[in-house]
């Protein structure tokens, strides 16, 4: 009996994330929510600028790589072209939170069929660990050596709680994938956010908590504890909003 097999949305190509690295878990949740919802001949996914700018080759569905930021953008396009496809972004925190913030902000306000996957790991992991708009204050990277100085960098972009006050919004959640029980909540809420698309009912975005112990310096081991001890708290894990929450839903 088959108790553990990979998702059929995710291709046979050995993934070029570092060890440890929890992107791959996140590619793996999106293709078990697509393999779920059986919409993998349907499926369009736009690939970032960042670690991830290799998912075309990774997910087993039709994939497009956009500009630096401007997924959000490109797959408003797909989705306006063919309303019947299934279209999502994948994107990191440096992709989507600074070069990419008015096209994420705009197509939430312009309530886009569209789900956004946000990765969140508070670096730019791909050009070497360089301060991103999600750094925590006080976190060392290469662009804040003695650590990030609110003063002069100012403060994290939370990402949720923006998006919470944009009206066209639907759903909106943070999620982590540092540990089991984190991940299954993480799953619930992509498989939730490819839902609310093929039911017609909006912009969705999840945020993933993400480790990158390669520029954080820190083992796998390591990188999960200091996410659960240093990022959460400052990201709280919860539904931001979601419009057709149903009464008795947490
Ligand atoms: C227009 C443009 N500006 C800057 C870059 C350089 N660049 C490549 S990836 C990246 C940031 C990646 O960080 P993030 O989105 O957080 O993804 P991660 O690599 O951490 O997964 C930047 C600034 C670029 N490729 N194009
Ligand atoms: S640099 Fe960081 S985000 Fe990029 S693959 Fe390595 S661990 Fe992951």
């Amino acid at each position: 009996m088959v108790v553990f097999k990979k998702p059929k949305a995710l291709t046979d190509a050995v993934m070029t994330y570092c060890p440890g690295c929890t992107h791959g878990i996140i590619h793996r949740l999106v293709a078990e929510a697509i393999d779920e919802l059986d919409i993998m001949g349907d499926t369009i996914g736009v690939a970032p600028v960042g670690c991830s700018v290799m998912a075309y080759d990774f997910f087993n569905v039709d994939m497009v790589q956009a500009a630096h930021g401007r997924a959000p953008a490109v797959a408003t396009g797909i989705k306006r072209a063919d309303p019947s496809k299934i279209v999502f972004t994948y994107q990191g925190d440096g992709d989507l939170a600074a070069i990419g913030t008015a096209e994420t902000v705009h197509s939430a306000a312009r309530g886009e069929n569209i789900t956004i996957i946000f990765v969140n790991n508070a670096i730019y992991g791909m050009t070497g660990g360089q301060m991103a708009p999600t750094t925590l204050p006080g976190m060392v990277t290469q662009t804040s050596p003695y650590g990030r100085d609110v003063e002069k960098a100012g403060y994290p972009v939370k990402v949720c709680e923006l998006l919470q006050n944009v009206d066209g919004a639907a759903y909106i959640e943070r999620v982590s994938v540092n540990n089991i029980k984190n991940i299954n909540a993480a799953k619930k809420a992509i498989l939730k956010a490819f839902k609310y698309q093929t039911e017609g009912k909006g912009f969705s975005l999840v945020e993933v908590l993400s480790t990158c112990p390669t520029n954080w310096g820190v083992s796998p081991e390591k990188s999960l504890e200091w996410l659960g001890e240093n990022m959460i708290p400052y990201f709280p894990l919860r539904c931001y909003k979601d419009k057709f929450a149903q009464e008795g839903d947490k």
